[in-house]
């Protein structure tokens, strides 16, 4: 049978066939991780299956795939697949703080590296005044790419999904958290299927309500992928523009710690916890920090076999830098 992943978690997978859901894990083989091993299944993916009860299925193997949206990790060059099958990019921006020409262009050439068409929706376009002006400004940037002011507050240039999704289409949402991607999955599906949260007022930042990504199918027989904020680009990407410069400062200052594999909690020499104290950051600043960095680590570790063997070298050359400096003290003391 083949059906279509709608759902990643850490061992399992949500798989529809003809319209039903099924849990799904995958085969022993893609474990081996030898050259040979197939790639996990991702969101989008086309994937053959076995049924083993009324509800679960094992997933075979996985059906070439059409085209494939990736991001680079934070290690070095490795790329890890957020998507599989997109035909379409929907670039969602809010009309509030979010709005950054940057990130709009680091969307589109995400697109373009992807060979996917994109479309940038500037989305809550009830909050401004002047929203042709700023149409126009992001026109002015983007050449060929369509621009559409929306709002799923009001209703307002709703009517252009109609236009980009038919039965054959698979659309995903990017965007950063609180830009409106869930409120846009739900009123297209005419139903509140996923949580969406207010963005924090003084900043309009989102509070990362979505997870994980989710493929729904839409009324018309077209697919929609929900994704979860900014951080699925990859922190590295997302620390260097200027809203997120407190991300950049803090990674910067971390340099700058006594050990090489300073947690940035207690650790002697901590430079950022000394800034905590000057007051150049606040701790809930540095806070958001590490909880972005384990989930991404996290989530690398977790999804890419790559990345995985990475972690762990990683890890260990952290140790083994903290044993010489530990080492080298040591003697130090004994020679005195
Ligand atoms: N004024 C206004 N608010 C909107 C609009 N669309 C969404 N919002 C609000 O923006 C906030 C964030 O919306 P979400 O749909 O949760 O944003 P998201 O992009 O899914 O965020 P993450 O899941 O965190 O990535 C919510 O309070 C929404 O009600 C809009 O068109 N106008
Ligand atoms: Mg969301
Ligand atoms: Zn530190």
């Amino acid at each position: 049978m083949i059906g279509r992943v709608t759902e990643e978690h850490k061992t399992n997978y949500i798989v529809n066939i003809d319209d039903s859901e099924y849990r799904a894990v995958v085969r022993g083989k893609f474990h081996i991780g030898d050259e040979a091993t197939p790639e996990f299944p991702k969101v989008g993916d086309y994937v053959s299956c076995s049924l083993i009860s009324d509800n679960e299925v094992v997933i075979e193997s996985v059906e070439p795939r059409q085209s494939v949206i990736v991001r680079k990790t934070n290690e070095g060059n490795d790329k890890q697949v957020l998507v599989a099958n997109v035909s379409l990019i929907f670039i969602v921006v809010g009309l509030d703080g979010d709005f950054n020409m940057n990130r709009i262009e680091r969307y589109l050439l995400l697109a373009e590296q992807s060979n996917i068409k994109a479309v940038v929706l500037l989305n809550k376009s009830d909050l401004v005044t002047d929203k042709e002006s700023f149409k126009e400004r992001v026109e002015s940037r983007v050449g060929q790419v369509p621009v559409y002011l929306i709002s799923t507050k009001d209703g307002q240039g709703m009517n252009v999904f109609s236009e980009y999704i038919n039965q054959d289409t698979t659309a995903v949402l990017l965007g950063s958290s609180g830009a409106g991607k869930s409120s846009i999955t739900n009123w297209l599906l005419d139903q509140n299927k996923q949580s969406v949260q207010s963005v924090r007022e003084d900043d309009s930042r989102g509070r990362h309500t979505t997870t994980s990504r989710q493929l729904f199918t839409l009324p018309n027989g077209g697919f929609l992928i929900d994704t979860p904020g900014m951080r699925e680009l990859g922190l590295v990407g997302d620390i260097d523009e200027t809203n997120d410069s407190i991300f950049l400062t803090i990674e910067k200052l971390s340099h700058q710690c006594k050990f090489p594999n300073c947690d940035h909690m207690k650790s002697a020499g901590c430079r950022i916890l000394e800034a905590i104290k000057q007051g150049e950051i606040e701790s809930a600043q540095l806070d958001n920090y590490l909880k972005l960095k384990r989930e991404q680590e996290f989530d690398d570790s977790k999804t890419d076999k790559l990345s995985t063997y990475k972690y762990k070298k990683k890890q260990k050359s952290l140790q083994q830098s903290y044993k010489t400096i530990r080492n080298k003290k040591y003697k130090e003391r004994g020679s005195k």
